[in-house]
């Protein structure tokens, strides 16, 4: 029973009663259970430069949890840490409450430490206990609120040396990372320091991030993408249905996905609007700005040659990071940006600091820059979070391809080739998603991934991600394990220099869901084949209730 109930809604309270399902293997925790251990691993990318950085953590075996007797494991307490990484995604507070449970079968006396704000908490110290008590609030409930979250990274030799200290400080066995990519690029970068200076503490990773860009074969999807992308559906789904009823707007919504268009791919299968932007494949389409306005006109113009001026059009925010000639203004940009950041920095005026970028610039991507809206403009240019990573979810594409849009049809209007009317409203959800309270699946799949992680912990294994794997099935029947670190990273040029990174999983052009869009996306353009697939359901039918996202379908279905 949630104990300030004073303070939750009604749902919050039924919410509270849902109890996880663990996957079989994990019930009896690691007395239940041998550990397989694979063949030796290899980075995904730059072996020898990936070997060369993480002499101590390169090349571990994939580590398989299966249904036994653990002769090996030794019941001494220990003290856990965990730190919430980068941005919210639903089921956060589950993967505390999986971790805390899975602790606390095994051994009473084991206690688990949160890192306040994300990483710059471990650098400053500043950590709470967590209790079973103040947990009881916060199982099966969004948000990262308990703890909260941060960007910090942590690269430099000092900031290593104060997360060995402080670990030490708190005398804490092991510190779980919850992420995304580069959240787990600094898990691994810790747990290569660690073992480097001989210390004995074990680190792990647990797959967050909406995106759904992190994953491979054993990581089949990262957290919160279930939810995050049923909430945008049923908001999407919405706008269609408006859109169907008056019959006068084209909507153009963007969605959170900061490199990968996966969000945006599974709220098109479950709504189905009239065009659907897949940045990989504009990239690998090469193509310009203006080929993707001509191809957005097209369909506009299409509709309004019969009778319909309104439709709906989704937009992932990368998007802007695939269109070549604005990856190259970008990519020259974070040099710049990076080579010259005090300089830049005190620059107040926009024009100003357009005027510095663009005397850097090639006289192409100068002129570019040149030509784009002063909005846009001033957002290509913002500050670049602590990973390198420019804002995207700052720069309002939807309304640079309104303006391109509007002024094509413009054009065509006076050449007589389109006399319809276009009334444009816009739309940004990714904030609205990533606090969600998590659907079940979320909920089940956060709570097991950090069960796994304390099995992972108690275990002694270090520079690992806790996974989960077979997600299509019933949950009890979910195989669990640890995934060297390092055999997910390469090498990828990050503010100017080379740095191992977690490869981000783009969308795969040859991989089922994008074959299973392209089959049908033409189906969409013209007619209203809009689904509305409504409120994300906590209780009632399985079908509905158990429901896994499109993606994970399309990719686990028998070939
Ligand atoms: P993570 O990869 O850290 O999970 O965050 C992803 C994301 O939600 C993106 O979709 C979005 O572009 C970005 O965070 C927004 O970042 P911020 O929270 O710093 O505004």
């Amino acid at each position: 029973m949630l104990k300030k109930q004073c303070n939750a809604s009604e749902l919050q309270i039924e919410r509270a009663k849902f109890k996880p399902v663990l996957p079989e293997v994990l019930k009896n925790g690691l007395n239940g259970m041998t550990i397989v251990k694979g063949k030796s691993t290899k980075s995904i990318a730059d072996q020898e430069k990936v070997k060369e950085l993480f002499k101590n953590t390169y090349g571990l075996p994939i580590v398989t949890f299966k249904k036994g007797k653990n002769k090996t494991f030794k019941n001494k307490a220990i003290k856990v840490a965990v730190v919430l990484s980068g941005g919210q995604a639903p089921g956060g507070h589950n993967v505390i409450a999986g971790l805390f449970d899975g602790l606390k079968k095994i051994n009473k006396k084991n206690t688990l430490i949160g890192y306040l704000g994300g990483p710059s908490g471990i650098l400053n110290n500043k950590y709470q206990k967590i209790t079973a008590d103040v947990l009881r609030d916060y199982r099966n409930t969004g948000g990262f609120d308990y703890i909260q979250s941060g960007r910090t990274k942590i690269e430099t030799s000092e900031q290593f040396c104060s997360t060995k200290d402080n670990l030490a400080i708190c005398n804490v066995n092991a510190l779980v990372v919850v992420g995304g990519d580069d959240s787990n690029t600094n898990a691994a970068m810790i747990a290569e320091y660690l073992k480097e200076q001989g210390i004995d503490k074990c680190v792990i990773g647990i797959p967050k991030t909406i995106d759904g860009d992190l994953k491979n074969k054993y990581i089949e999807t990262s957290f919160g993408f279930d939810t995050a992308t049923k909430i945008y559906s049923e908001l999407v789904g919405n706008i269609c249905r408006d859109a169907n009823s008056a019959r006068k707007y084209w909507h153009f919504v963007r969605l959170m996905g900061r490199s990968a268009s996966h969000i945006t791919l599974e709220v098109g299968f479950k709504t189905q609007p009239n065009i659907v932007l897949i940045g990989e494949e504009i990239l690998a389409k090469n193509m310009t700005l203006s080929k993707v306005v001509d191809g957005i006109v097209d369909v506009i113009v299409k509709r309004s040659k019969a009778g319909k001026d309104f439709g709906i059009i989704l937009v992932p925010e990368g998007v802007i990071e695939f269109i070549p000639e604005i990856k190259e203004l970008i990519s020259a940009l974070n040099d710049i940006l990076s080579d010259n950041k005090d300089e830049f920095s005190n620059l107040d005026s926009m024009e100003d600091k357009k005027e510095f970028v663009c005397k850097k610039l090639s006289e192409k991507l100068s002129a570019l820059m040149l030509e784009l809206p002063v909005g846009i403009a001033s957002q290509v240019m913002s500050e670049r979070d602590p990973h390198g990573n420019v804002s995207v979810s700052l720069i309002e594409t939807e309304k640079l391809l309104i303006e391109m849009v509007r002024k094509k049809l413009s054009e065509l209007k006076r050449d007589g080739q389109y006399t319809g009317k276009f009334s444009s409203i816009t739309h940004f959800f990714g904030y609205e998603g990533r606090c969600g309270m998590p659907s079940n699946f979320d909920a089940n799949y956060t709570y097991a991934l950090g069960y796994n992680a304390a099995m992972l912990v108690l275990s002694g294994f270090t520079g690992y991600m806790s996974y989960i794997q077979h997600l299509t099935k019933p949950t009890k029947n979910w195989e669990c394990g640890g995934l060297p670190l390092t055999m997910m990273m390469n090498i990828e040029k990050r503010s100017g220099k080379e740095k191992p990174v977690i490869q981000k999983a783009l969308v795969d052009l040859k991989g089922r869901p994008f074959k299973e869009f392209t089959k049908n996306r033409d189906k969409w353009t013209i007619g209203e084949n809009y689904l509305f697939p409504g409120p994300i359901q906590y209780f009632g039918p399985k079908d509905i209730t158990e429901m896994t996202t499109k993606t994970l379908q399309y990719e686990q279905i028998k070939k």
